[in-house]
């Protein structure tokens, strides 16, 4: 019934002689505290002498399932949605994963209305949980009013619509969900191109003629659409307007290689923000730089590049760029369709690593930085680590820092803490990166032909 988006089935029974006999109805019933029980059924044993108005007795159904659905934190116009997590191997790690989705779909403004993790020995190549699972699930998800379960995995286009279509319910991925965010949060007309073209790109595969598959709210993978004609006109029409994107992005690459070459000429060394996302970059560029970006506890609130010019202690200026925040699994149709404001961060003299003190999870975020500035080839970029957010931090964790990181500075960019500290490091830095250019062991102007290792990453730690 879920499955098929029926709120109520009602049956009559013929008797021998072809006479209406006895009537049921089955509905279901919205979750009530420890009432576990998903649906009611009604008997009744002779047809002629039922005294229920159906339609009354619908519209209570579907109010009594929309109210239930509003007091489980739901809002009129924002999408309720279930998180799905997947794991082979562990349990703990796909809970911690599920967490990250968490704040994922809160930053799309979604409802999440409840999680789930399910281990399996295998993936299950068509239905990814197995079958029985997936029903299980997109009951339970019906029964709470969901509209989009969302998978923390990446599903492929052919799993995506089979599970689209057992469950009945739209259905996204992780990747999806980052790629919706970057959609909604892009603001100028360069974050709008680049976000376009990732959703372009990654829905081209996973088409199946539904109109919204292409909307800003995205999801809808899985459902009928018209006919193969209409979906091939469709898929055409999508690969030339990718086709056009790809041109404007070119467009904005050359731009930007114009204005960083006018900024080289004035020899200003430049350095690029780079981190987990939500770590608290644009708050401590704002801070020093005296700026205003907007800041909030929301995963990817900044995805364009701002540049402003910095006085170091000394009396040396450096330029400090703030930009898009970084993510474990970062679909790679963003990493290709932000390259305009990704070869930004690669033209830096250092890269200028934050890293939120507070969090558990710090050191494989720095690993995940390490491993996408890998990806992009921008590893041989010298790189400041610093660790934020010190306030939040306990006096345990603030010691296993230090001790595990005895050069790199712990500030607040909130309470404003040792911000001297750190801007006289970033000036040594820069000093020795400027002494090593002039005799040669590092000139950010040439790129050496192969990568140097890591090493070289970790040389200002
Ligand atoms: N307690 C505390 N919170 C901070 C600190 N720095 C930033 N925050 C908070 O962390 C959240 C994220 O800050 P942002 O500056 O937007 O982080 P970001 O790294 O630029 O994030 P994205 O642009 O989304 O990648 C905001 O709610 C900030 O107020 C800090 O030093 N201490
Ligand atoms: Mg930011």
């Amino acid at each position: 019934m879920a499955s098929e988006r029926l709120d109520l089935v009602a049956s009559i029974s013929i008797g021998q002689n072809g006479s209406a006999g006895g009537f049921e109805y089955a509905n279901l019933v919205p979750p009530n505290g420890e009432n576990q029980v998903k649906w009611e059924i009604s008997k009744f044993s002779d047809l002629g002498r039922i005294n229920i108005n159906l339609e009354q007795e619908i519209n209570g159904i579907e109010q009594s399932l929309r109210h239930a659905f509003l007091k489980n934190g739901g809002k009129e116009n924002r999408e309720g949605v279930m998180l799905v997590g997947f794991s082979t191997k562990f349990r703990y790690l796909a809970e911690k994963s599920l967490e990250e989705l968490n704040s994922l779909a809160l930053s799309a403004e979604k409802v999440v209305l409840d999680k789930v993790v399910q281990t399996r020995k295998n993936v299950d190549p068509r239905y990814l949980v197995g079958k029985g699972k997936l029903r299980e699930i997109a009951l339970h998800a019906k029964h709470l009013g969901v509209d989009t379960i969302i998978f923390d995995t990446e599903l492929t286009p052919a799993q995506a619509n089979a599970i689209g279509e057992e469950s009945g319910l739209d259905i996204m991925d992780r990747s999806q969900l980052i790629i919706q965010i970057f959609a909604k949060h892009a603001k100028t007309n360069e974050g709008k191109i680049q976000a376009r073209l990732a959703e372009f790109q990654y829905n081209l595969p996973r088409l199946k003629g539904k109109g919204t598959a292409f909307s800003q709210l995205g999801g809808g993978i899985g459902t009928r659409g018209p006919g193969e004609k209409k979906l091939e006109q469709e898929r055409r029409n999508i690969r030339k307007q990718i086709e056009q994107l790809e041109k404007q992005i070119d467009g904005l690459c050359r731009r930007r290689e114009h204005t960083r070459k006018n900024r080289k000429t004035s020899k200003i060394p430049t350095l690029s923000f780079i981190g987990y996302t939500n770590v608290g970059k644009s708050t401590l560029f704002n801070r020093l730089t005296k700026s205003s970006i907007v800041t909030q506890d929301k995963l990817f609130s900044t995805l364009n590049p701002t540049t402003r010019r910095v006085m170091l202690p000394g009396g040396k200026h450096v330029l400090m760029t703030d930009t898009v925040g970084f993510i474990s699994k970062l679909p790679k149709e963003l990493i290709n369709a932000f390259r305009a404001t990704l070869e930004e961060i690669g033209e830096a003299d250092l890269l200028f690593h934050i890293a939120d003190a507070s969090d558990p999870e710090v050191r494989e975020k720095i690993d995940s930085v390490m491993k996408i500035v890998e990806s992009m080839e921008f590893e041989y970029i010298p790189s400041v680590l610093v660790f934020n957010k010190l306030d939040q931090a306990d006096t345990e964790t603030e010691a296993a820092l230090r001790e595990a990181f005895p050069q790199v500075p712990l500030v607040s960019a909130k309470k404003g803490k040792n911000f001297r500290e750190l801007l006289l490091h970033i000036e040594k830095v820069v000093e020795k990166i400027e002494a090593d250019a002039k005799v040669g062991v590092f000139n950010p102007e040439e790129k050496p032909e192969d990568t140097v290792s890591l090493p070289l990453l970790h040389s200002f730690f």
